[in-house]
């Protein structure tokens, strides 16, 4: 059976600004969506590039006292460079200056005036000899250009225009008889009532003695084409239209992602410049919203533009990729902030994922001789195999349909009961128990198993996080279960047998400042008190007792009785508890405590502690004293205040 074709493309950025993070966004959106589609079995091609043409561009290049073909050049190689370190794997970068596209654009051109649809008319205007371009009433302000401080002339100049208004039954009748031709629907619903006021033609040349940074129009070299006419071709010529083999077999699979701001171009000019030259129309258009900043638009003059470099410097690649899909719900607009890229690190990446995975693989190091155990046949645990059947079901049809957010979700839902469920099943008292021998195979075997579908789904997501996530477990990224959802979506494909290696942190959480906190009144020196004795209600009011989770555990070297924790309570912090002797650390993790956060700090064993956790006296099975942690409910947040 033939593979189905899938053609993703990004916009091809205008080369007067720097990559930044919208810019970053829709292309790990377009790489995510390449890579899920190949574990969904497509033949997939995946395309992005630049826009160097116009006057824009000339005016860049000009600030910068560069010619600009130099220009072009040092841009274009500034987001070729930036896409690597966001692990993007394009397949073609292009460029509107590459010979190819040239090429291309004069053939369409050629071709849409041969049938009649370019046609040589006069263009009104106000001009501005500063910008030498035209502006629109919308830009003046008093009448004025802002930028030259001078009132535009009226001019009247002759070019040619796309006869796009001819088209725009045709295209109504296509958008409405094809729901998914633009979604999310919003967009659609504003194309069409775009498209319900008449259309006007396209002006699409500009003259060669104003503007020559441009591709000639093939019928008169006295003219260039504008800019956006030569851009949206970009997505012909980069799989070799009109007749290379790539051609035939890619375009009837493409799929345009773009943002808001460029809808008019991709939605209406677009599809109608198809028509005329006969050409198929593209299969979908997927519009997202706009990143803002702290809840305030992005702007160079701001001074609040986000670089991905500095993004991935600051919180590494994949916790970038992870915050974009989770936190955007594509479509709409969503507000950037460091705040929300480290709480869901530490949250949904250090806490939730990368706990499970250190948790079990310690627990199948300890317990099993790092080796994948084998799982007792007859004992199934159907509970957590539902669930991950739903996920991977999920995850289907949530990032088939670029809802990565809720794709997620479906994902963290699974890691969820995975946790849960060593919380359950408490391998460590299986361990204890020399009876449970098999029981303990079964439930590592399963964690290991969950472990496996969970790099599986996350590699379009965090492709370098997902193949150490392989890699601990013994999986070559290579091997055939690990390609597509169809191979390897399947319950059971862990190996028994199979050598776990040895993986540091998947995600290292990343310390936020504790935020201020009111001033609590300190205790009185003299009421260190005594069991029985009275306090008043106020001193315990002193006393901030929270509940926190346990999110890092581990002994403190050379101490028999010593944990040191790392909460969340709900700002990180350490605390050194002399549990060590009733607690082993991976019993602890993911557990919810109580604390004291309003206790002066103190050093045990080299070690500040911010902190102290509540134990209650008891014994264990032999009548030795133990410390036993008093229960909280799960379902409180780390920092619930206990009162
Ligand atoms: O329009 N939030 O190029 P461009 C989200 N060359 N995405 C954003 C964004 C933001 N704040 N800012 C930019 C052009 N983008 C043309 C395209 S295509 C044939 C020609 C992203 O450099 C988003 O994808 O202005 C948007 O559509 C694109 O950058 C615009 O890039």
């Amino acid at each position: 059976m033939s593979r189905k074709a899938t053609y993703i493309t990004t916009p091809i950025y205008y080369v007067n600004a720097q990559p930044h993070l919208g810019h970053a966004y829709s292309t790990v959106v377009a790489d995510t969506y390449s890579r899920f589609c190949r574990l969904r079995g497509d033949d997939v091609r995946f395309q992005t590039g630049t826009d160097e043409h116009g006057d824009k561009i000339v005016e860049a290049a000009a600030k910068e006292g560069v010619e600009p073909r130099r220009y072009v050049d040092t841009i274009a190689a500034l987001f070729r460079d930036t896409w690597p370190l966001l692990n993007i794997g394009y397949d073609r970068f292009i460029r509107t200056t590459d010979e190819d596209h040239i090429a291309v654009v004069r053939q369409i051109l050629q071709k849409v005036y041969d049938g009649g649809d370019i046609y040589f008319s006069q263009y009104s205007g106000l001009y501005c000899t500063g910008c030498e371009r035209f502006l629109i009433e919308r830009e003046l302000v008093d009448g004025k250009c802002p930028d030259h401080l001078v009132a535009p002339k009226e001019i009247t100049e002759q070019n040619y225009f796309f006869s796009m208004s001819k088209y725009q039954q045709r295209l109504i009748d296509h958008i409405r008889s094809h729901p998914e031709f633009v979604t999310p629907e919003r967009y659609r619903n504003e194309v069409l009532s775009f498209l319900s006021d008449p259309l006007e033609d396209l002006c699409i040349s500009r003259p060669a003695s104003r503007l020559n940074w441009g591709i000639r129009l093939p019928f008169d070299d006295k003219y260039v084409t504008y800019v956006w006419f030569d851009a949206l071709i970009n997505y012909l010529t980069g799989i070799g239209y009109p007749d290379g083999p790539r051609f035939s077999h890619y375009w009837a699979g493409a799929e345009h992602l773009i943002a808001k701001d460029i809808l008019k171009p991709h939605a209406i000019y677009w599809p109608t410049m198809l028509m005329a030259a006969g050409i198929d129309l593209y299969r979908k258009l997927h519009v997202h919203g706009y990143w803002n900043v702290d809840e305030t638009k992005m702007s160079k003059s701001l001074g609040n533009v986000i670089r991905p470099s500095q993004l991935v410097e600051d919180y590494g690649v994949d916790t970038f990729r992870y915050f974009s899909l989770r936190e955007m719900s594509f479509g709409l607009d969503a507000s950037f902030s460091h705040d929300a890229v480290i709480a869901r690190n530490n949250a949904d990446l250090a806490n939730d994922l990368g706990n499970l995975f250190s948790r079990s693989l310690s627990m199948i190091e300890k317990y099993c001789d790092s080796t994948v155990p084998r799982p007792d046949a007859a004992d199934k645990d159907r509970e957590l195999q539902d669930a991950a059947r739903t996920m991977c079901d999920s995850y289907l049809k949530q990032m088939g349909d670029f809802r990565f957010h809720l794709g997620l979700q479906a994902v963290w839902e699974f890691v969820a009961a995975a946790n849960r469920y060593i919380v359950h099943n408490e391998p460590w008292a299986l361990a204890r128990d020399g009876q449970q021998q098999p029981r303990l195979q079964t439930v590592l075997y399963n964690l290991a198993e969950s472990l496996r579908l969970l790099a599986l789904v996350l590699k379009p997501v965090m492709p370098g996080t997902a193949e150490k996530m392989m890699r601990g477990l013994g999986i070559s990224p290579d091997s055939e279960e690990m390609q597509t959802l169809e191979q390897g979506g399947r319950w059971g494909l862990s190996m028994p047998g199979t050598r776990l290696v040895k993986i540091r942190n998947l995600f290292p959480r990343i310390d936020v400042k504790p935020r201020k906190e009111a001033v609590k009144p300190e205790l009185p020196q003299d009421t260190d008190q005594q069991a029985g004795q009275t306090i008043e209600f106020d001193q315990f009011k002193a006393v901030d007792l929270r509940v926190a989770r346990v999110v890092g555990a581990e002994r403190v070297e050379k101490s028999e009785r010593l944990l040191k924790l790392s909460v969340l309570a709900p700002e990180a912090r350490t605390i050194v508890s002399g549990i060590a002797g009733s607690y082993a650390p991976e019993e602890l993790v993911g557990r919810n405590v109580i604390i004291v956060a309003n206790l002066k700090p103190a050093k045990l064993m080299g070690i500040v502690s911010q902190g102290m956790v509540l134990t209650a006296q008891g014994r264990d099975e032999n009548g030795k004293d133990r410390f036993i942690l008093p229960a909280v409910d799960q379902s409180v947040e780390p920092g619930g205040r206990i009162a």
